[in-house]
């Protein structure tokens, strides 16, 4: 897969969609290709850790449905943090209804995620009109705004997301090019997709044998070097150490040697 041994400037320069090329510019910019799962139960305690790690990350992923103190005053003050350290918030939502939900998910509700997000993860379930529209008809800001990373397999055991779906799926990554800004996936698709961003959960250093729950885990090196990740997202392997700053440090240059590593060969 040639895609894999690309430099990031040509990966950059064929990227269709202006939140990838922006992702590509940071990957460069803070030679990192880490992103934080801060999975918190408050949001004050996420504007605190993201203010803490900001200058090593280039994505902080939230849930904001499992936040007990949202609110739109306080997600302003999360953006201020991600502007001053120059990430992108993803909102790890997992879209997977038809299209005239998921619009509604998106912009309206209490969270009004079209307001704040960079990225939001999608299942393909529904199919491609549910990506096409995901947004809101072609006049919407959040073409613009705001990416969509299209979930092709889960990291867990048993998942059901099999290779002819993921493969089906990724192809709608590329039909819709001004929707869809990257994957969450543990394998590299094996289509044309220099210019769309691989993101991989399920990645701990600590832990080989997963979470209990149905959650495995891989190394950096190894979701870089072999299951083709771009950028590795890293949940509980660091915001449970006792230093989120050094264990930050220690993902990003792990992620960022493999990655350069890969290149390089
Ligand atoms: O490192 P962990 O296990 O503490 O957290 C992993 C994070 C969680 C999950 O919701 C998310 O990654 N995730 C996803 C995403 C990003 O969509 C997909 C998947 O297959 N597995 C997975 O763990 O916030």
């Amino acid at each position: 897969n040639p895609r894999l041994h690309e430099s990031l400037e040509e990966r950059r320069s064929s990227s269709k969609h202006p939140i990838a090329t922006r992702l590509f510019e940071l990957m460069m910019a803070k030679k990192s290709n880490l992103c934080v799962a801060a999975d918190l139960t408050s949001l004050d305690e996420v504007i605190k850790l993201a203010e803490s790690i900001g200058p090593k990350i280039v994505v902080l992923k939230i849930h904001v449905d499992i936040l007990e103190d949202f609110s739109l005053a306080k997600m302003k003050q999360l953006r201020k943090v991600a502007k001053a350290h120059e990430f992108l918030i993803m909102e790890d939502r997992k879209f997977a209804d038809i299209a005239n939900t998921v619009q509604q998910q998106f912009h309206g509700g209490v969270y009004k995620i079209s307001e704040w997000a960079d990225l939001i993860t999608a299942h393909p379930l529904a199919g491609p009109e549910m990506i096409t529209h995901l947004f809101g008809d072609s006049s919407s800001d959040s073409r613009r705004t705001c990416g969509c990373v299209l979930i092709l397999e889960m990291s867990t055991k048993n998942a059901l997301t099999s290779q002819d779906y993921s493969k089906e799926a990724a192809k709608w990554g590329l039909i819709a090019s001004d929707i869809v800004a990257g994957f969450v996936g543990q394998s590299p698709p094996d289509a044309d997709f220099s210019g769309w961003i691989q993101f991989t959960p399920g990645v701990n250093s600590a832990s080989k044998s997963g979470d209990s729950k149905g959650q495995q885990y891989c190394s950096p090196a190894e979701a870089v070097l072999e299951r083709g990740a771009d950028i590795i997202i890293v949940g509980r392997g660091l915001i449970k150490s006792s230093d989120v700053v050094a264990t930050a440090e220690n993902y990003r240059s792990e992620g960022w040697t493999a990655l350069t590593k890969r290149i390089t060969n």
